[in-house]
């Protein structure tokens, strides 16, 4: 039988982390046999968490639908059939009331999300008091309202924000099949922006979308070349919802998405990669493959932002039969 390819860096920084992989060495890592790439995730994720401990993060839609932009898979885009209709800003009360339910039921992070290109004007000034409110209920915040820049970065730092979620979604060389309104240099402008204020970054993307395994490697590729790496990881699984231009997407392989998992814990070791969309149309098996793949955060609650999320109960009733435990 022949060796599995060299993949360890002969000079790791003081940390331990790299910054610097190469695409052969990611292919490598994606090629290795099924147990010997969830060996090595699960090597590596036990050296930097406890294995059976997984973040809980709730999302609510903050502003739904009617958004400019064209992203294949979104349902809330104007360019797209889906039915999703566009509603105004919420309340900031509804908004503390939904997270202060949150919190109730056990999640330690809040993620409130907005269908626009950008945040404006005094939509903008609501959003940062809801930043204001939802920490004051003692939860982590966290908002994705589309581009930000440096100013508007600073001022979410000032409210008070823990983490700005804004993806990359796929490889660079994939990128123009999915979106044409946002370029993947408009991703990395607000990626720097929030780093620049201070604001832990939450960077990830979506698989699924008819991408080749080339593509999540160079996905992975720019994600782990960032430094620091964004300290949590969400790996959507495309939801193929009806009237987007992929909602008749082949499936992906269930492997291939573990793979996905366990190859971002071995390039980001001390980040929280997030099992994000997509966990409905999982088995509990799937999804237990995942966190032995080093998946160690979810969002919990029935809702994610406009298609639904499992059962809460059932996600209990998951992580008890898995001896997993929720912070
Ligand atoms: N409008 C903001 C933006 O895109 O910058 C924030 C909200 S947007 C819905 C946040 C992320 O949700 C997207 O970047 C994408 O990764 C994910 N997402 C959206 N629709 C999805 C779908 N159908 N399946 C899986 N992930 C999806
Ligand atoms: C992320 O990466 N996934 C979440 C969150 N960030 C905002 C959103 C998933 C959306 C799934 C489709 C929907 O419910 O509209
Ligand atoms: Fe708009 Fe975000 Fe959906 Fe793209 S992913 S269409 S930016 S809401």
């Amino acid at each position: 039988m022949q060796a599995a390819p060299e993949t360890r860096s002969p000079v790791p920084s003081a940390t331990g982390l790299r910054f610097d992989w190469s695409l052969e060495e990611i292919d490598a890592l994606f090629a290795l046999p099924f147990n010997d790439l969830l060996y090595r995730a699960q090597s590596v994720h036990r050296a930097h968490f406890d294995p059976s401990a997984v973040q809980v993060s709730t999302l609510l839609s903050i502003k739904t639908g009617g958004c400019p932009e064209d992203c294949g898979y979104c349902p809330q885009s104007v360019h797209h059939e889906a039915s999703v209709s566009a509603e105004k800003l919420l309340d900031v009360e509804a908004v503390v009331a939904a997270a202060r339910q949150a919190k109730q039921a056990g999640a330690s992070r809040f993620c409130m999300g907005a269908a626009w290109r950008n945040p404006r004007g005094r939509n903008f000034d609501r959003v940062l008091e809801m930043v204001e409110r939802v920490r004051a209920e003692g939860l982590q915040t966290c908002v994705t309202l589309g581009m930000l820049d440096a100013g508007q970065s600073q001022r979410l730092k000032s409210a008070g924000l823990d983490y700005y979620n804004h993806n990359l979604d796929t490889s660079p060389e994939f990128y123009g099949e999915v979106i044409s309104t946002r370029t993947y240099d408009d991703r990395l402008d607000t990626l720097r922006h929030v780093r620049e204020a201070g604001i832990h970054v939450c960077c990830g993307g979506i698989v699924g979308m008819g991408e080749a395994r080339a593509d999540r490697a160079s996905l992975l590729q720019q994600l782990a070349c960032q430094s620091p790496h964004p300290e949590s990881v969400p790996v959507n699984l495309l939801v193929r919802v009806e009237g987007t231009p992929l909602a008749a997407q082949d499936a992906l392989d269930p492997f291939e998405f573990v793979r996905t998992i366990a190859v971002a814990r071995v390039l980001m070791p001390q980040s929280h990669v997030r099992l994000s969309a997509g966990r409905e149309s999982m088995s509990d098996e799937l999804q237990a493959l995942c966190f032995h793949a080093g998946a160690n955060s979810i969002f919990y609650g029935e809702k994610l932002l406009t298609t639904s999320n499992p059962d809460v109960d059932h996600d209990r009733q998951l992580f008890a039969r898995l001896g997993l435990k929720a912070v």
